[in-house]
């Protein structure tokens, strides 16, 4: 297990933790649907507020801009923000760090999810203890968090990336995804909306979903064996910034480079080689950075009593402006951008 500082980010001393916590399956009473507490809406937002990004792992890129992105928040608002986490994406991974987290009296977790079900128990405990619980990126089960900082329609991602690969090899032929690990919640979601847009397309088959874990190795591997089981492959979606790059090296070096499309989700410096090369025509992303910003903000106003997590509330979130509260307390960042060669140089994360 390690813990990872986001230190040069935030310009401040970071504290180091360590995961000497234990899982506990006794779930305290559920708190998400019921907010306690009346929002303030005009309340200031709290100094000195102890902020712990959880992502699904940390020595993925991708979270590293959006934690720093969480970091760059707390400077502002005067919080101390740090980045704990696991190095693998498993799904149990995060239940010690949780429990750590917890003891450690943090005012608020801010949790990219690797498995929906895995970290509520303890999360919930979390809760009762007092600490407001944002997920970002992908989501807990709702009882276990009284927010979630969606990076985009879950079903505009899905649909889209099926639309993208089918432009790309003219609506025929065989498919494959190349996801994160089997239990991840937005992926899994993702990916739901992907097969269901792929009915509009009768003359293309998704002939498997592969799982690379998040790790690159992995996913390198597993981009090889589906063309050694597919040699007429003709496109892959990877919607994991992990999973496209390792693809796009094994495709770029490959005889397969430009013949079987790449598109998915990834981030503009991983792929902007890949892009020129020819292996990629086109792929989308969010703005990480905005993405661990806002969370940040939300963790902020919700342990500032700004905000329960109710639908209808109302919090600012610094550049980005003013946010709403959804259904199901989520919160949603905005729109993909869709990077080619025409535009990829003029993105830098
Ligand atoms: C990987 C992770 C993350 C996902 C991105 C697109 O970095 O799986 O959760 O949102 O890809």
């Amino acid at each position: 297990m390690k813990t990872r500082a986001v230190a040069a980010l935030v310009g401040t001393a970071l504290l180091v933790s360590s995961c000497g916590g234990t899982t506990k399956g006794d779930a305290a009473p559920q708190q998400s649907s019921a907010p306690a507490a009346t929002a303030n809406p005009n309340a200031p937002l709290k100094q000195g507020l102890k902020i712990a990004f959880l992502p699904k792992q940390v020595n993925n890129p991708y979270f590293t801009i959006a934690d720093g992105g969480g970091a760059n928040a707390g400077k502002e608002f005067g919080a101390e923000v740090k980045e704990v986490g696991p190095s693998d994406a498993n799904a149990s991974s995060q239940v010690s760090y949780i429990n750590t987290l917890m003891q450690q009296r943090q005012d608020a977790i801010v949790i990219s999810a690797n498995d929906p079900n895995a970290v509520v128990p303890a999360l919930k405990q979390a809760m009762s203890a007092g600490i407001k619980v944002v997920s970002y990126d992908s989501d807990s089960g709702q009882d276990g968090r009284h927010l979630f900082v969606n990076q985009a329609s879950a079903e505009d991602l899905g649909r889209t990336e099926a639309q993208l690969i089918a432009e790309q090899i003219g609506g025929k032929g065989k498919i494959a995804i190349l996801s994160a690990t089997p239990n991840a919640t937005n992926q899994n979601t993702w990916i739901d909306f992907i097969k269901d847009e792929l009915k509009k397309y009768p003359d293309m088959e998704l002939v498997k979903v592969a799982y690379g874990n998040d790790d690159d190795q992995k996913s390198f591997t597993e981009t090889q064996g589906l063309l050694r089981s597919y040699p007429d492959l003709k496109g892959i979606i990877s919607p994991t910034t992990v999973g496209i790059a390792a693809a796009a090296r094994y495709l770029s070096n490959s005889p397969y480079k430009g013949r079987v499309k790449l598109t998915g989700l990834g981030t503009p410096n991983q792929l902007r080689k890949f892009v020129k090369d020819g292996t990629i025509d086109g792929f989308e992303l969010w703005n990480p950075g905005d993405l661990g910003y806002l969370a940040a903000y939300a963790a902020a106003a919700l342990a500032s009593g700004q905000i329960t997590g109710a639908e209808g509330e109302k919090f600012k979130a610094g550049k980005l402006g003013e946010y709403t509260v959804g259904a199901k307390g989520e919160v949603l960042l905005g729109k993909p951008t869709v990077f080619t060669k025409d535009n990829i140089d003029d993105f830098n994360f």
